[in-house]
């Protein structure tokens, strides 16, 4: 008989942080169940979360470093990729300069220790302009707007959803996406929580999702419109006295400018646009400073649209107006085991702005990064600075970015492509070489940036759990390596090695480093400490941590940064704009409980069941254009077009359409047989690089303008090009 045990760890697939009682014989996970004695998830499970045995023994994963040779992979031992890849980096550096070599990573890189302390590491020695991120489509905004008004990107408010009493969601979806900057497992309970001791949930979405249909009030509200409505809101406030800093009066800057600003964003001015009428859009800022405390939680909806930055910083104001930032059922800044804000200080990424900008189309840095969307023009187009190899870490930018073709392309014609992944997926398929990394439970693990924007203070390890494949290595091991590889074809002055201090971080590994944050950080936490309490540790609920919290001059919040008030001329410029393309729709995306961006459609368990690539059509939108439910759709927009099924649904708001994202599975030599059975078509094929807030750079990924026509006979899958 095969001797089976339990081992409590924290599932690493999304923020949400679940503790997972995982049920294994040493070599395979046989159940996954929610441990209820996590003091903060509960017991609470997702579908995803008991897929994670699925991924371990998925037999399409990437086991082995493989090298392509044409249409053919063959498997080769690691010192040859490590040495080759490291040889042609250094060569292209040396002929055309540091700038042609570039960086993506993508989202899991957040949720690997190991990643983030070597990845970054890994990405700033490469000494090149062109690093990219998952971010400019995902949180920039937020980073942006929290290093303006806080002085550091690690300063990042977080509705405190257990002790509020209004809780309004703008542009996100926590009850399926579990909660994102506002770490909040089980978040059905705390919903309901929330009703129990008498509070309401309001939620204001152009979709009336999953978590609409557990709220007190849904309203409408038109795509990228939130700005306009955030500021008739303070508008409202300003007038009617109603605006009151409270306690943190002596801590800001920038407040009496405040009332000046909004004039132009009556109530009664914006409402078209918003598609909400005045009375109502008042009656919102009267509740949210009288019937406090009030949290306001705007996420993917208000950042990746072409507002972003501006939307951000109206949120934050509006807490700040009405007595709800750094309050008790607030906003609140968590005070995580892993000080996070003094991490960032220390390393010098409290977030840097505009210090360069990318080649082609002038977009500005951010962090050290810029923005996706300049990231197929600076493939493609030559001269100096031309990025000719690319090396990617856990990212799919082919179906996670706007315009998904131009990215293949552009890709598929590099001089170089390097993926590390655990799949050969629609990205990895163009890679020369794919280095396969662990999974999270075969390394050690600690959510060190999760931890830092949930919604109470806990802290939770997991050690590795399982053995990995004999052929794949742990990231930061891959990073570490490939860093000793550059260093020796650089050799000489370029030596790297010394100034990072490359065998000490090699002895320390995450854990080492951990351990050192952990004992540096508020909470007298140690590695070992944390080791013997395997359900983790609760801290406390969070407190108020203003003034000491901001990062700058005099520990005073900036509530006017200059660029965003500049922004709000084009704010208001976009009042006289027409509403909308004559007859277009607004396309937006949705997530689904099932899957996770675009990486675990390869579990059967997951995708089983109706088809959920489909096409939200409003009853009046599907009239007017002869379509008729599970007919087929052409979905156009200026980039190109794709084929889908339709949904005709009253819970999209009429003019507004909506996919999810992740999909498009159907791609040649990506190697995903379940995905491929429920290939789908993927969004990123009609959105617009050329579509991005002017500010931040992020890509707007929601409120793109595209025309849905009826198809005729049945199209192919995925649809045109
Ligand atoms: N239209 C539209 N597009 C969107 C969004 C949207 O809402 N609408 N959302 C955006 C958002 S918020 C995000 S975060 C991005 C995500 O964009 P990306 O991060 O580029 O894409 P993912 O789908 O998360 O791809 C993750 C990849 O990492 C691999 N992977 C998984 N675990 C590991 C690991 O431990 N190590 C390594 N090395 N690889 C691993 C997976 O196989 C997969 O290939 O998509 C964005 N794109
Ligand atoms: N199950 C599951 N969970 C996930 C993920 C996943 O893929 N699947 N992905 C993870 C990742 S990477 C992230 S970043 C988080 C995202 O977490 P959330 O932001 O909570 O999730 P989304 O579903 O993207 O929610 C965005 C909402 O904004 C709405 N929206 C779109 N455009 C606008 C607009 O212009 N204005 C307003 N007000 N609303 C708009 C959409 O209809 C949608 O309801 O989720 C994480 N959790
Ligand atoms: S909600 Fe997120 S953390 Fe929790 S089980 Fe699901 S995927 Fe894992
Ligand atoms: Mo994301």
């Amino acid at each position: 008989m095969v001797e089976t045990r339990t081992d409590f760890r924290v599932c690493n697939l999304c923020d949400a942080l679940c503790g997972v009682a995982i049920q294994h014989d040493g070599r395979r996970v046989l159940s996954v169940r929610g441990d209820e004695e996590d003091p903060f998830s509960r017991g609470h499970l997702c579908p995803k979360g008991a897929a994670l045995g699925d991924l371990l023994e998925d037999p399409d994963r990437v086991v082995a470093p493989l090298r392509r040779e044409g249409d053919r992979w063959r498997e080769v031992p690691w010192e040859e990729a490590l040495d080759e890849i490291a040889s042609r980096v250094v060569a292209l550096q040396r002929a055309h300069g540091r700038d042609s070599v570039g960086f993506y990573y993508g989202n899991p890189t957040a949720h690997s220790l190991g990643a983030i302390f070597f990845g970054l590491l890994f990405a700033r020695a490469l000494g090149s302009h062109n690093l990219f991120s998952s971010n400019s489509v995902d949180s920039l905004p937020r980073l942006l707007v929290s290093s303006l008004m806080y002085g550091n990107q690690a300063v990042l408010p977080v509705p405190d959803i257990d002790r509020t009493r209004l809780f309004m969601v703008l542009g996100a979806n926590p009850v399926v996406s579990n909660g994102s900057i506002m770490t909040a497992p089980d978040i059905d309970r705390r919903l309901k929580d929330l009703r129990a001791r008498g509070g309401s949930l309001v939620v204001l979405d152009p979709r009336r999702g999953e978590t609409a249909r557990v709220a007190d009030r849904h309203h409408f509200v038109r795509p990228g419109t939130d700005a306009l409505l955030l500021a008739a809101m303070l508008r409202t406030l300003f007038r009617e006295g109603l605006a009151d800093l409270g306690r943190l009066a002596p801590h800001v800057t920038g407040w009496e400018a405040l009332p000046a600003l909004f004039e132009p964003f009556a109530a009664e001015r914006v409402a078209p646009a918003v598609g909400l009428d005045a009375a109502a859009i008042a009656g919102l800022a009267r509740e949210f400073a009288r019937g406090g405390p009030a949290a306001c939680h705007g996420r993917v909806g208000t950042c990746i649209q072409e507002f972003g930055a501006l939307t951000t910083w109206l949120l934050d104001l509006l807490h700040f107006a009405t007595g709800n930032m750094d309050r008790e059922g607030g906003l609140l800044f968590p005070s995580p085991a892993v000080d996070l804000g003094a991490v960032a200080k220390y390393s010098g990424q409290t977030g840097s702005f505009g210090r360069f900008r990318s080649r082609v189309s002038g977009l500005p840095e951010f962090n050290s990064e810029l923005p996706v969307a300049a990231l197929a023009e600076e493939l493609e187009t030559p001269g100096r600075g031309q990025v000719r190899a690319l090396l990617t870490h856990a990212g799919n930018p082919v179906l996670s970015l706007p315009n998904g073709r131009r990215l293949e392309r552009a890709l598929g014609a590099l001089e170089l492509l390097v993926c590390v992944d655990i799949y050969r997926n629609e990205t990895s398929r163009l890679a020369h070489f794919i280095l396969p990394p662990t999974l999270g439970l075969e390394r050690d693990e600690y959510p060190v940036l999760f931890h830092a924007v949930a919604v109470r203070n806990t802290a939770h390890f997991s050690p590795a759990l399982l053995p990995a494949p004999p052929g794949v290595r742990d990231d930061w091991r891959i990073f570490l390596d490939l860093l000793g590889r550059l260093e020796h074809h650089r050799g000489g002055l370029h030596a790297l090695g010394a100034g990072l201090g490359l065998p000490l971080l090699k002895r320390l590994g995450p854990r080492g480093l951990l351990d050192r944050l952990l004992r540096l950080g508020p909470s007298g936490l140690t590695l070992a400490k944390l080791e013997a309490m395997p359900h983790g540790v609760d801290l406390g609920p969070l407190v108020p941590r203003a003034p000491a919290i901001f990062h700058r001059p005099g520990r005073r919040a900036d509530l006017a940064p200059a660029v965003l008030v500049r922004d709000l001329e084009r704010l208001r410029a976009r009042l006289d704009a027409p509403l909308a393309e004559d007859g277009a729709l607004q396309l937006i995306s949705r997530r689904s409980l099932r899957s996770n961006n675009s990486w675990m459609h390869n579990s059967h368990r997951l995708v089983k069941g109706r088809e959920r690539c489909t096409l939200l059509v409003h009853p009046d939108d599907a009239a007017a254009r002869s379509l008729t439910q599970g007919a087929r759709a052409t979905v156009a927009s200026r980039v190109g077009a794709i084929e889908v099924p339709v949904e005709v649904t009253r819970d999209i708001m009429p003019g507004v359409v909506c996919l999810p994202h992740g999909f498009g599975h159907h791609r040649e030599g990506a190697s995903l047989r379940v995905a491929k059975e429920h290939a789908g078509a993927s969004i990123n094929d009609v959105t617009d690089e050329r579509r991005f807030d002017a500010v931040s750079g992020a890509s707007a990924l929601n409120g793109v303008p595209v025309t849905v026509t009826a198809c005729e006979g049945v199209g192919k899958p995925g649809g045109l090009s």
